[in-house]
């Protein structure tokens, strides 16, 4: 891809003269090459994709943009286009509900495993026969590659960090890249600073005006009028927008997507920029816009605030705003949410997050699983399904180059669920010959003839299989095929085909999306680290608000039960029907074995950054910490929908 056209000129050569310097040091803008969080002048982008499974669908059957469509799980919808949404037509809906709104809408079925099939395919009649068919997200897996591989390929080879957080959105950091272009423009940065002190500040850059084309600019806060000369952080910013824009339109053109994209110092922030507009355009948070964007917003929309912790905050101070939030002292939020949290928190609300974008590291495990309803009653019906499975998972191990003998699973798991019980088998995958889909099905089968020469196993609600303790192999991992399948994108996908609608791959309740968070907040993300954020196993994204999935699988056609019926014990998400809980406890289930395989997450440390919207804040200094929120990992919230002043 070209390199991004300047958004502004350089004419005066007299800059800095006669005016105040820069804020920002020599140091602070070296540290920017190596993707420092504690530079003042990094950029960092956050891109998700508009209605991906929707657009998916569109792209595939060569479907106009203006034509409504939602994607259909069963009677339930997942997906929902933008013309569509024109209509009131949200996750909420039913088929039968949304073709009342729009009665034009196209409802694309999800592809599907058939009982006794050997590859998934978008079958006609799929909605009513939950029975016999599991659902795939293959076709979105392969365009979320190429996305993805598409994005690594607008970006310079030696100076790229991308992060998926899910299934449709990245973070992207752009430091290193902007810094180059940073000194490619700007020859007055390449010299050494004054006295050979790096401490010295930066001259000030051109005074001109920044050119931001189309993109979204969050108001500024009123301290910081537009009338105070650009400073290198808006350059910056600047650069890293026009990469991003440049970077979608790439999108749009090669693949046809389209998607949104925020662009600020931080991934907290780039991810409620994202959120901002939709669909199709940017925003960007400058730094002195910062405490303006924030105060507006309510503090639930902030990434691992939008669940328990949330609550206890809102709670505790009996406020949900940011604005009310800011006036409280550091000391107190340590009071009341213990000394991590309260500064994590104070940290948080003023736009802090030292988080690093994470280059995914490998895949762990993959499952592949189905709850039945009805239940099965057969060990043919079983056989037939583990048969879909191992066909399921070998597809992706081919994916993640099983063949070449890049990398293999060492073990195998069943997990068989009757009358509430679970009972697991696992077994060694033999190694020393190329593993087969007719290897994995024969040793599902024995851990299945195992499971029931133990006791009753019918009828039987839930199955489960997976492979884990993946090793590298001798070929190593070079090539464009490793490049394209490999790498970040499987680390998404970790996991899973789950036929619920809790796919383990995106979808996790609120309670584990917040257990994986955070390293500071332990008493809410005990597992992780709060600055790795979003999610480190990919698993991620857990961005989405669980909640969402929940309604779609309570929604209107439970409204005459109680709510408390069907509510899971471990993090009281609520389900219309035993089956539906059932499958959420399943989906636990599959989660925990992936955890199990999940590497420890590392814990971030960072220096604290004052930012300007701090900068006449008096609060004593603080201890380091690890803050940002729960990083990584997609475990961000409420992405969707955020609604700003
Ligand atoms: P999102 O990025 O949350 O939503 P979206 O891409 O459909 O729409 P937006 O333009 O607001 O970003 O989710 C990405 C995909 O994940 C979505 O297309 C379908 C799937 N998904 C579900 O299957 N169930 C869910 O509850 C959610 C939130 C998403
Ligand atoms: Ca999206
Ligand atoms: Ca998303």
């Amino acid at each position: 891809m070209s390199s991004p056209s300047p958004g502004f000129q350089v004419s005066s050569p007299e800059h800095g003269i006669g005016r105040r310097k820069s804020q920002f040091t020599h140091r602070q803008l070296s540290l920017l090459a190596s993707f420092s969080p504690s530079s003042p002048l990094r950029v960092i982008a956050h891109v998700d994709l508009d209605a991906f499974y929707a657009q998916c669908e569109m792209v595939r059957l060569g479907i106009d943009e203006e034509q409504p469509l939602a994607v259909q799980q069963w009677q339930g919808l997942i997906a929902i286009n933008y013309s569509a949404r024109k209509f009131g037509i949200g996750r909420h809906c039913t088929v039968t509900e949304a073709k009342k709104l729009c009665p034009n809408l196209v409802a694309q079925h999800v592809a599907t495993w058939k009982e006794g099939e050997e590859t998934w395919a978008y079958h006609d009649d799929a909605a009513s026969h939950i029975a016999t068919h599991k659902v795939s997200l293959d076709p979105y897996r392969l365009q979320s590659r190429q996305i993805l591989a598409l994005i690594k390929q607008c970006l310079p080879a030696n100076k790229q960090k991308v992060e998926k957080a899910s299934i449709d959105e990245v973070f992207i950091d752009l430091s290193a890249q902007v810094h180059s272009i940073l000194l490619q423009r700007f020859p007055e940065l390449t010299g050494p600073p004054p006295y050979d002190d790096p401490t010295e500040k930066l001259p000030l850059p051109p005074i001109t005006a920044l050119d931001w084309k189309a993109d979204v600019l969050v108001d500024l806060d009123d301290a910081e009028a537009e009338v105070d000369d650009p400073d290198w952080d808006d350059v910056a910013i600047l650069i890293g927008s026009e990469i991003i824009r440049d970077i979608r339109a790439e999108i749009r053109k090669r693949l046809h997507y389209t998607c949104s994209a925020g662009v600020a110092g931080n991934k907290m922030l780039s991810k409620l920029g994202s959120g901002h507009r939709k669909p199709n355009q940017q925003t960007v948070i400058r730094n002195r816009a910062i405490q303006r964007f924030l105060s507006d917003m309510k503090f639930t929309k902030i990434r691992n605030l939008g669940g328990k912790l949330g609550d206890q905050v809102k709670s505790t101070f009996n406020t949900e705003s940011i604005k009310d939030m800011l006036e409280v002292p550091v000391d107190q939020l340590k009071l009341k949410l213990g000394d991590d949290t309260g500064l994590w928190f104070y940290d948080t609300i003023r736009g802090i997050d030292l988080s690093e974008v994470t280059s995914r590291t490998q895949i762990k495990s993959m499952l592949s699983a189905k709850s039945f309803q009805p239940s099965i009653n057969k060990m043919e019906q079983a056989s037939k399904w583990l048969r879909i499975f191992a066909a399921d998972i070998f597809s992706r191990l081919i994916e993640e180059g099983v063949l070449e003998n890049r990398r293999r699973p060492k073990t195998i798991h069943l997990h068989h669920r009757s009358a509430g019980q679970t009972r697991s088998k696992s077994s060694g995958i033999p190694q020393g010959k190329a593993l087969e889909e007719a290897i994995l099905f024969d040793l599902a089968k024995n851990m299945m003839s195992q499971i029931a020469s133990e006791g009753r196993v019918w009828p039987c609600t839930n199955l489960s299989l997976s492979v884990g303790g993946f090793e590298d192999g001798i070929t190593g991992n070079m090539g464009i095929g490793s490049f394209l399948l490999k790498g970040d994108e499987a680390r998404i996908s970790k996991v899973t085909s789950c036929d619920s609608p809790l796919d383990l791959s995106s979808h996790e309740p609120q309670e584990k999306k917040r257990r994986l968070e955070s390293p500071g907040i332990q008493r809410f993300f005990p597992k992780k680290d709060l600055s790795a954020g979003e999610d480190q196993t990919d698993s991620t994204e857990l961005d989405y608000t669980h909640g969402d999935v929940e309604r779609r699988v309570s929604g209107s056609r439970s409204r005459q039960l109680s709510i408390t019926d069907y509510m899971c014990s471990r993090c009281n998400a609520v389900f219309e029907s035993a089956e539906a809980l059932q499958s959420h406890n399943d989906w636990h289930l599959a989660k925990d074995l992936h955890d199990e395989e999940r590497g420890r997450s590392t814990f971030a440390s960072s220096k604290r950054i004052v930012p300007r919207s701090e900068k006449n804040a008096t609060q004593a200094p603080r201890k380091k910490h690890s803050g940002g929120g729960a990083g990584g990992k997609r475990l961000e919230q409420g992405q969707s929908k955020l609604k700003f002043g």
